[in-house]
């Protein structure tokens, strides 16, 4: 494990480290069999971000949230742009909806009825405009678009229409802003997905160039499929832009991150570290992407934000020259111990610590509760909203 003379940098880099909350995560969401009602959820987009700041309070590394249009739909977004400033958060990703409208039974920007194809891609161009008045840097695109059956569709000429939809989108972007596109291996769809994977993400996103970067939600695979190589090799190639983090133990459970396989978000995040990308100048969404259908929701989200952390110190603690002298000696043994001597390690103390050096409580958890946020949107939140999840 890495020397106690150089945890300093690792502290740094812990303080540095910025996780982005989704607005949706605090709204009320289910399964399709059923959504559990809660007391105190937020009624409006305004509340959704005041829950989302909670967050930030006790945390101090959540600075941003993103949003999900239309289920965020406001009249001015300048105005909730500012909303969230006084809150001490700022609005990040803007993430499309482009699956929960009839029109969309047969796909959207690769549907083929051209008509169908031009609303989505619409929809595309309007979320581009909402982040020119939120300063938004992200455009988070999601197709559920895919077919159920052999012969459905033309699976090559779909991949034609994904790919001119796409490019009159990334024309749209300003010089700050980005397409992160986000692939899925199935569901909704359960024959073929348009954009099944990593690699036809990644092959889109370079064809339309450098402001577009692909975006690895970890619930979004198949079993056993290994996330952190593929971290490796898009960061190796300058293509990575965001993570959706959640964790799953079936499919796409959207449970909290560090939940279902710790070890796993470890080795992400190790590769993170490894290819020198925690910063947030280094352009890396690390965004949440999860529903909290039986729990309480902001305990829940401030519970996934210090998982992360918890993964993040692991990483950092990695002793690299004696893992890539184990490494060149072929000491196979040997630098497998260095990798789980850091994930062994108890970072709760160094954790706190950082937290304290930032003028926080050293327990976020504790703090909430204390707190007595809860009680009182509780008590004054009648009503809340489904988050647009498991109607
Ligand atoms: C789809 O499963 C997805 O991961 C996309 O990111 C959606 O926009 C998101 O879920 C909504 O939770
Ligand atoms: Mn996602
Ligand atoms: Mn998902």
């Amino acid at each position: 494990m890495i020397p106690v003379s150089d945890l300093t940098a690792v502290r740094r880099a812990l303080a540095s480290h910025e996780i982005e909350t989704p607005s949706w995560a605090f709204g009320n969401s289910g399964t399709r069999f059923k959504v559990f009602a809660q007391p105190g959820v937020p009624r409006t987009p305004e509340e959704k971000i005041a829950d989302a700041a909670t967050v930030h309070r006790f945390t101090g590394v959540a600075p941003q949230v993103a949003l999900h249009i239309p289920w965020d739909t406001v009249e001015d977004y300048g105005a909730l742009a500012s909303y969230a400033r006084d809150q001490g958060v700022r609005l990040g990703a803007i993430n499309t909806n482009v699956f929960q409208d009839d029109d969309y039974k047969l796909g959207s920007v690769t549907n083929p009825d051209p008509g169908i194809r031009r609303k989505a891609t619409d929809h595309l161009l309007e979320a581009i405009s909402i982040m020119d008045a939120t300063g938004s840097r992200d455009l988070k695109l999601w197709f559920s678009d895919g077919i159920n059956y052999p012969g459905q569709d033309d699976l090559r000429t779909r991949q034609d229409r994904l790919a001119q939809a796409l490019r009159e989108t990334y024309d749209r972007l300003g010089d700050d802003q980005r397409i992160v596109l986000e692939y899925k291996l199935f569901e909704p769809a359960f024959y073929a997905t348009d954009v099944p994977d990593w690699g036809t993400s990644y092959a889109h996103c370079v064809e339309l160039g450098e402001k577009a970067t692909v975006c690895i939600d970890t619930g979004h695979h198949a079993p056993g499929t290994n996330i952190e190589f593929i971290v490796a090799f898009l960061l190796r190639q300058n293509k990575l832009g965001a993570f959706d983090f959640n964790s799953r133990f079936y499919a796409d459970d959207d449970l909290m991150v560090g939940a279902a396989d710790p070890f796993q978000l470890f080795r992400i995040m190790y590769e993170i570290v490894r290819g020198d990308a925690l910063h947030p100048d280094r352009g890396i969404a690390f965004m949440l992407d999860q529903c909290h259908n039986i729990e309480r929701k902001i305990p829940a989200v401030i519970r996934s934000v210090m998982n992360v952390q918890e993964a993040t110190a692991k990483a950092l603690l990695v002793d690299r020259d004696a893992l890539s002298a184990a490494q060149s000696a072929g000491d196979v043994l040997e630098a497998n111990a260095v990798v789980m001597d850091a994930y062994n390690t108890d970072v709760r103390p160094l954790l706190a610590q950082v937290r304290e050096d930032a003028g926080l409580d050293p327990d976020p958890m504790a703090a909430f509760k204390r707190s007595g946020y809860q009680e009182r949107v509780d008590a004054e939140r009648v009503g809340g909203e489904q988050a647009g999840w498991g109607a």
